[in-house]
């Protein structure tokens, strides 16, 4: 039979608010590994693949837009994915004008349809990420003479969990803009969909804020080479929007604040010792009119730069011991009538700058530590022990949870190996159907005390990978370790192929290694 007859690529993207968001590209290109199935990570919700196969070449592949798709020709995103993963599916093939050429009939055509255009849009937290694909599974592969071969295969996808995110914190290091796009390539491998940009803390404050430009001026490590620009902010949000990563900001305040002191006086509590100031700050201060003007202004601005509806307010590990200290926030607690009951002062504050970014039109997301007093934010669970426990509470409180305690990847080292965060239950509380469906997912929390751009790679990869099929895909299908492993270790390889410097999980080699 010719290939021509056989061999048209169909995709249907349905969903409520279809997002041309790539599933089938993502997918399709997974499936370049040389041994078929063992290169799809995470595993797709359904996937049955036939014996019958064809050969593929560059010359005759391209992407085009389906005749009832909602988005045509000059859609951004389905574009720019499109020359994307042609240069991934064949890395070696020099002529980039092919690509291009969406809408000519080849042999091989994958055929992109979605309900609807939302090409200009940003991702958001239900885009539908629903896809359900009739493609040619690419099973064999002499890649330097370009000769593929497709399986035909059918594969229905939908992520487990809406929320799966990467934390990157910028504070502890100042990490270069293209480590952060890296990064978010490596992301958009791994089908991970939000980028929470830990962006400020203690040691450095590196946002440029257009409003209050000392914070970067001062509180930066270096006020030139180790600030995020305006620009470049907008790059990184671009960046993301092309592969479906939303950019979730975190201004963590009270504490971890020292960094905004140093631009922004009397923001920052003077802590008392023996009666007088002992010239060290603690946290912002909550009694003062000005900390709240000082947080509506750069909360207004941080609102307009960064177009996600949710922001990231922190809210953890308030050291309680300074406003303690200090005669003026005791004085205020006694007007307030909080008493000398610290945690109603640190609810009022997070309240007042909840009801900030409300104004904004923002969701706020906040800490665990903060977790009780509030009504319309989501709760991030950060702690180890018990960790269910804390999901399980804040869930029968109604609010939504995002799982993060299991998934720490700053810590290196053997006890903290992939299988580790591959084994995560996050719904194995007791609690209604109702109750678990408040649980939006999970992150990948990479603190930046021992991490900057010479090791953020291996440390993230391919241990974030384990956490994002946990996040993704089904969990009875994926709940081997045994059985992922060796499918764990071929992504690996495609993720080296790909030009992102992920650690090898043990003994073995890849079939194209770059050294
Ligand atoms: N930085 C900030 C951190 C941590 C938190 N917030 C943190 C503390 C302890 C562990 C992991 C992370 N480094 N701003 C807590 C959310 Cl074990």
């Amino acid at each position: 039979m010719p290939v021509r007859d056989m061999s048209v690529m169909c995709a249907v993207c349905s969903g409520r608010r279809a997002r041309p968001n790539l599933n089938l590209l993502l997918l399709l290109i997974l499936l370049l590994g040389p041994h078929t199935v063992e290169g799809v990570w995470p595993l797709p919700q359904a996937i049955t693949s036939s014996t019958e196969r064809y050969p593929l070449t560059p010359q005759a592949f391209c992407f085009s837009y389906g005749r009832r798709s909602a988005a045509r020709p000059g859609c951004s995103v389905l574009d720019a994915a499109s020359e994307r993963y042609f240069s991934l599916i064949f890395p070696d093939y020099t002529y980039a004008n092919d690509v291009l050429r969406l809408s000519e009939n080849k042999p091989f055509t994958v055929e992109i349809s979605v309900d609807h255009d939302d090409c200009d849009s940003y991702p958001m937290e239900n885009s539908s990420e629903k896809c359900k694909d009739q493609l040619m599974l690419l099973d064999d592969t002499f890649w330097s003479c370009y000769r593929y071969f497709v399986n035909k295969t059918k594969i229905e996808d939908f992520p487990r969990f809406q929320f799966r995110g990467i934390l990157l914190d910028t504070s502890r290091h100042y990490l270069p803009v293209k480590t952060i796009l890296k990064s978010l390539d490596a992301m958009a491998y791994n089908k991970f969909n939000v980028f929470h940009w830990h962006i400020v803390d203690d040691p450095s404050f590196p946002y440029q804020s257009h409003t209050f430009p000392d914070l970067s001026s001062k509180g930066a490590f270096h006020p030139m080479t180790h600030i995020y620009t305006q620009s470049d902010v907008r790059r990184v949000i671009s960046y993301a929007r092309l592969r479906g990563i939303r950019v979730l900001p975190e201004f963590d305040s009270p504490g971890h604040t020292k960094s905004w002191g140093k631009g922004q006086s009397d923001l920052l509590t003077p802590c008392y010792k023996g009666g007088i100031p002992s010239g060290t700050f603690g946290p912002v201060n909550p009694a003062l009119p000005s900390t709240y003007q000082f947080m509506e202004r750069l909360f207004k601005e941080v609102s307009a730069v960064f177009p996600d509806s949710y922001i990231h307010l922190g809210g953890d590990e308030v050291d309680l011991s300074c406003w303690r200290s200090n005669p003026y926030v005791r004085a205020f607690m006694q007007k307030m009538g909080f008493g000398v009951d610290f945690a109603k002062l640190e609810a009022f504050y997070m309240e007042k700058v909840v009801n900030i970014t409300s104004f904004f039109n923002k969701t706020s997301i906040v800490w665990q530590d903060v977790f009780d007093y509030h009504e319309r934010v989501m709760v991030e669970v950060w702690k180890e022990g018990c960790y269910l426990c804390e999901v399980r509470r804040v869930a029968k409180a109604g609010l939504r949870v995002i799982l993060a305690s299991p998934w720490y990847l700053d810590q290196p080292g053997p006890t903290h190996n992939w299988a580790r965060y591959y084994t995560v239950w996050p719904l194995a509380f007791k609690g209604t159907e109702e109750q678990k469906s408040l649980v939006i997912g999970g992150e990948v929390c990479m603190w930046g005390e021992y991490v900057d751009a010479t090791n953020l790679a291996p440390r993230l990869w391919p241990r974030a990978s384990a956490a994002a099929e946990r996040l993704w895909s089904n969990e009875k299908q994926t709940s081997s370790v045994d059985k992922a492993f060796p499918r764990l270790q071929d992504f690996r390889c495609i993720l080296l192929r790909r030009g992102i410097q992920a650690e090898p999980l043990y003994v073995g080699h890849c079939k194209h290694e770059y050294h």
